[in-house]
């Protein structure tokens, strides 16, 4: 199943719950980083995780080994069950979040590539190949790719086998999720369910992509393992 994750990216602890409450019927997980965390502190993660969905903290952590645990340690002892890094930092400093996150019994994703259109100044090229063999290589549960190019995501699932594919970039950043929804594990949407007239009725509409995991006829699905 192509999972649904909302992107919980609202400046207030009010409207996180209140968004939360009513989407939470057809979402799979909730993610949350900085903009709310800054704005409403750590707490609101208590808050949320108890409301039953996975959540996963998204702070694309980028630090060494050392810092990375110790952010890695505060997250899961808030209630969530999965963490995000960034890849580029190496295999040591990701290895301290995919251990840690395993020590909580947790999930460690790393970004392979990111969905911006800048991203292609970095990461292409081969350095998101690179993460991706960093992925297998320590153990990640499994990578952020982008949904705003399907072609990238695809080469990347051939290079990581069954590790899990969480996709951002539908909706608003323009990925389609008709194309990508077949090819990833989960789709990551932000803005075009939190700032709909109408939150339960968006996510509802996402929910149906839940069935494509596998099946985008324009983009098969090789394995490697
Ligand atoms: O490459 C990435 N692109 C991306 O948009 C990696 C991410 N983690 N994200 C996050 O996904 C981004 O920070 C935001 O929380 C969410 C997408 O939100 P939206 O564009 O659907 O509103």
């Amino acid at each position: 199943m192509t999972e649904v994750i909302l992107a919980l990216d609202v400046g207030t602890r009010d409207a996180a719950v209140s968004i939360a409450e009513k989407t939470g019927p057809y979402l799979d997980a909730i993610k949350i980083g900085y903009p709310l965390v800054l704005a409403a502190g750590l707490t609101i993660a208590d808050e949320l995780s108890a409301g039953g969905l996975p959540l996963i903290a998204d702070f694309k952590v980028a630090d060494i080994p050392n810092t990375s645990r110790l952010i890695a340690e505060e997250v899961f002892s808030h209630g969530f069950s999965g963490i995000i890094c960034h890849g580029f930092v190496g295999r040591d400093s990701v290895l301290a979040c995919v251990d840690t996150a395993h020590d909580h019994g947790g999930e460690c994703y790393v970004v392979t590539e990111m969905s911006h259109p800048g991203a292609v100044d970095f990461f292409h090229g081969g350095i998101a190949e690179r993460i991706a063999a960093l992925v297998c290589e320590t153990g990640a549960d499994g990578i952020i790719a982008p949904a705003t190019r399907p072609e990238r995501t695809q080469m990347l699932r051939t290079l990581i086998g069954t590790r899990k594919i969480l996709s951002p970039g539908v909706g608003a950043q323009g990925g389609d999720p008709s194309a990508i929804a077949g090819i990833v594990d989960g789709i990551i949407v932000g803005r075009a369910i939190y700032e709909s007239a109408d939150p339960a009725g968006a996510a509802q509409q996402y929910a149906q992509f839940r069935s494509l995991r596998g099946t985008n006829p324009h983009l098969p699905y090789p394995l490697r393992e």
